[in-house]
């Protein structure tokens, strides 16, 4: 077989959206096509008493308004997906436009069509609302106190759901030797794509179709939702994400804008397009994070981690959007114990509404969380005990042979080998050199520091079966089907849809490696509904483990297929067929061989095949994993604080990562140095605030930090290889794996850093005037 796979190849992808041939959903143009504005709640919390329109509806190139009175009754309501078992989980209608009441800056009151985006913007102005303003609330703990204003009727105490897992006792925590208590502020993150969300629609009156062009990363999951919101039947809605600028889990949601931009052009037969705009962007698209977590961590002296307890208020916004349910339930919770052996584990989440922008899936999506308060109390655990941070680690990791293994959350990590990927860290890294050169340093008065992670994730998200035990509303299986042209030429369409990670690229490296085709012979189409008969979505680093095999699956029945008709030219019986580079040959007889172009040539002449073989060369697979895929690895960076200043300077960033086989290391690579610039944006510049009354004070790219690359050393990164057990190509997912590690590696390595002046805690994101305040007052702040 070729050797495609594990090479370096090129995005193939990369020119079309370099030189702008991307199709964007903004780039749809479409004859006769009108625009879409909404009017949007300037109050975080208000009565609505009245709407007055008819100054819009009079406004040059207006062809019409709604209001959420209007709409009522003629469009469903924009649902929740994601229901954890025994959480007794609220679902209050979200109507896509708010009829008698707005929950948060943001809230749609109004849509305008007109002839132009600009006419549909102005009208909005025209529009008047008289609102009776309410008492709000933007901080979830504060929203359960007795007395917070209500934002629903159907959850009295804004509790949209408590959740819990584990077999942590009170008495586990009374009889240990050491325990370390903390609260830790998961701050609030604006995920920010390149391209914002968009949506255009298009009916068909003759038909009855609809076809909505939309900024998705799962659009089968979009027509789904859609249909059961517009009451248009499934087989007549046709959704289209081809090419996505980015989603980072704000892309998996279906919101209310596109189900009325939709709803608009049924109603009126005219294509309707709306782009949502980078304000309405912070204001409209979900949010990450945001929890506050009480944590408990029982230990032994000699550096056991016993039990780690936690109880985390996550603040959901004002609706529970399509995912947000099982963010800080399932994919948090149940990672909590990460890579160690700890016995006893115990999670308690409430989820509570509050007058802000829903939260939803960001990058890692609860395992972020998760990571982050293990690694920060393993450190504050190691202080205590005076143990090095590493050496808790090692004593704590799990053991290879000791795989599969079981956590006492229920969860089966597939495989593993976590001490070569700390070993292999730490010698990059040059631990102990360091070690020796801080203590040089701080005799200069200079603050070095090194924070490590050794971290285990959730990803390769699947089985079905266990989505719906755990209450996500729909499979997580794949599709795949491979259809090999008359010229050897190969189509895969996939039921995954990337949206920046590359897999046109390497799928088609699958593709090359298993039926010995050049890459370039490969088309893999993506984010159709009309093309592609099923698929679950690109999140979770699922596509790979998941898309990925399911397309080995398909390709193996083409092979086997095309075997029986070599075996046929070649006069011999299939078994006696060797495959190798693209030629069929008889066993033991290399002259005598056909290419596998030969093959589809004759699959598809069909005049001579063995008996009982079919025409043509297609296969599809549909594959459900049988387990997720467990990536895991440790993370150092290095770093030094200006103490006069407070201002963090990154010197290095090593990251030693496992996704099991890696298909095309500059991709993975890729991913992991995205996945690290997220992951420190949170740990040092990221964070949306509210003010009281919420508004959203950092609502635009001006208050709103975002990483630049000129912060940051060039990221040092390797691969150790672990295959997963249970999928045929051994992989693991990547997307996710830095931005999981690199929070709590960056924010230990401060506090290493500080640890001289007495600092225990820094609350997210650490900024130089944080840090410098912290130094001033010592420890006393934690
Ligand atoms: N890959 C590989 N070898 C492996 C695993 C992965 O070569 N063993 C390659 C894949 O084939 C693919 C890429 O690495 O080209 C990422 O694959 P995978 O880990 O399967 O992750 P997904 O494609 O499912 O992507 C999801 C993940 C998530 S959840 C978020 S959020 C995210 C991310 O990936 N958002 C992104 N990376 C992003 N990258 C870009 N550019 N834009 C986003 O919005």
């Amino acid at each position: 077989m070729s050797t495609v796979f594990g090479q370096v190849v090129k995005r193939r992808e990369d020119p079309r959206f370099i030189t702008g041939r991307g199709q964007y959903t903004d780039d749809v143009q479409l004859p006769g096509m009108l625009y879409a504005a909404i009017l949007r709640s300037p109050h975080a919390h208000a009565r609505i008493i009245g709407i007055d329109v008819e100054a819009a509806k009079r406004a040059p190139g207006v062809v019409a308004v709604y209001t959420g009175r209007d709409l009522a009754e003629r469009m469903g309501s924009v649902p929740t997906a994601w229901i954890p078992p025994e959480s007794d989980l609220k679902t209050p209608p979200h109507r896509a436009l708010a009829v008698d009441k707005v929950r948060y800056v943001g809230d749609g009151v109004a849509m305008v069509i007109a002839d132009t985006r600009y006419a549909a913007r102005d009208a909005l102005d025209l529009i008047s609302v008289q609102y009776e303003v309410l008492p709000a609330v933007v901080n979830q703990v504060e929203a359960m106190e007795n007395g917070a204003p209500v934002l629903h009727a159907e959850a009295p105490d804004n509790v949209a759901f408590h959740w819990q897992i584990g077999n942590a006792t009170d008495e586990v925590f009374a009889q240990a030797e050491v325990v370390v208590r903390h609260t830790i502020r998961q701050q609030r993150l604006v995920p920010n794509p390149m391209e914002p969300r968009a949506s255009v629609a298009q009916y068909n009156p003759a038909t009855g179709e609809l076809t909505v062009w939309v900024t998705s990363q799962n659009p089968h999951i979009h027509r789904f939702v859609l249909s059961g919101i517009l009451g248009i039947p499934e087989h007549r809605l046709r959704v289209v994400a081809t090419d996505v600028g980015g989603g980072f889990g704000a892309k998996i949601a279906v919101y209310p804008d596109e189900a009325l931009v939709a709803f608009a052009a049924m109603d009126l037969g005219r294509p309707v397009k709306w782009t949502e705009d980078r304000r309405e962007h912070f204001l409209v698209t979900t949010h990450g994070r945001d929890h506050v977590e009480e944590l408990e961590l029982a230990g032994t002296r000699d550096g056991r981690i016993q039990a780690i307890r936690v109880r985390a208020y996550a603040n959901m916004g004002a609706y529970l959007s399509t995912a947000a349910p099982g963010v800080p339930t399932i994919l948090f919770g149940l990672i909590v114990p990460g890579p160690y052996t700890i016995p006893y584990v115990g999670v308690d989440v409430y989820g509570v509404f509050t007058n802000t922008t829903p939260t939803d899936a960001y990058r890692g999506a609860g395992r972020p969380e998760a990571t982050y308060l293990l690694e920060r109390m393993v450190d504050l655990y190691a202080r205590e005990i005076r143990m090095d941070p590493v050496e808790v680690r090692r004593r704590n990791l799990i053991p290879a042979d000791e795989f599969p293994y079981h956590t006492p959350t229920g969860l089966e990590y597939d495989s593993g080998n976590y001490h070569l990927a700390l070993s292999r860290a730490l010698d990059m890294a040059d631990y102990d050199g360091f070690r020796r050169k801080q203590q040089e340093l701080r005799a200069q008065g200079r603050h070095v520091g090194v924070g490590v992670t050794t971290y285990v994730e959730i990803c390769g998200l699947g089985p079905s079966q266990v989505a719906g035990a755990v209450g996500f509303q729909g499979g997580l299986w794949e599709s795949s089907t491979v259809r090999v042209h008359p010229t050897g030429k190969v189509t895969v369409f996939t039921g995954s849809s990337p949206h920046g990670q590359g897999e046109e690229t390497t799928f088609a490296q699958i593709v090359a490696d298993k039926l010995g085709v050049l890459v370039e012979d490969v088309e893999v189409v993506h984010g159709d509904t009309a093309r592609i008969s099923m698929g679950w979505g690109t999140y979770g680093s699922r596509t790979t483990p998941v898309a990925g095999s399911a397309l080995a699956v398909a390709l193996d029945r083409v092979l086997e297929k095309a075997r029986r008709i070599a075996a046929h030219m070649l006069e011999v019986s299939a078994e006696d067929v060797e495959c190798e580079d693209g030629r069929f040959y008889a066993k033991g007889a290399k002259s005598r061989s056909v290419s596998f172009q030969d093959v589809a040539l004759q699959a598809h002449l069909a005049w001579n095949l063995p008996q009982g073989v079919e025409p043509s060369l297609e296969a599809q697979a549909f594959y459900d994993p049988a387990n997720f895929t467990y990536s895991f690895g440790t993370h150092i960076c290095m770093v030094e604080v200006d103490t006069d200043t407070g201002d963090v300077r990154i010197d290095r960033y090593i990251a030693v990562d496992d996704c099991g086989r890696v298909i095309n290391p500059m991709i993975a690579e890729g991913q992991v140095h995205g996945g690290i610039v997220q992951g420190i944006g949170q740990a040092l510049w990221e964070g949306a605030v509210y003010d009281e009354q919420g508004q959203l004070v950092t609502g635009t790219l001006m208050d709103y930090a975002m990483p630049k690359a000129r912060f940051f050393p060039n990221f040092e990164t390797a691969f150790t290889e672990t295959p997963s057990p249970h999928n045929p190509l051994g992989v693991k997912g990547i997307g996710e794996t830095g931005t999981i590690a690199a929070t709590p590696t960056v924010v230990n390595a401060v506090l290493d850093a500080l640890a001289p002046f007495g600092v225990r805690e820094i609350q997210m994101p650490l900024t130089p005037e944080r840090v410098w305040r912290s130094i001033q007052e010592g420890g006393q702040r934690s």
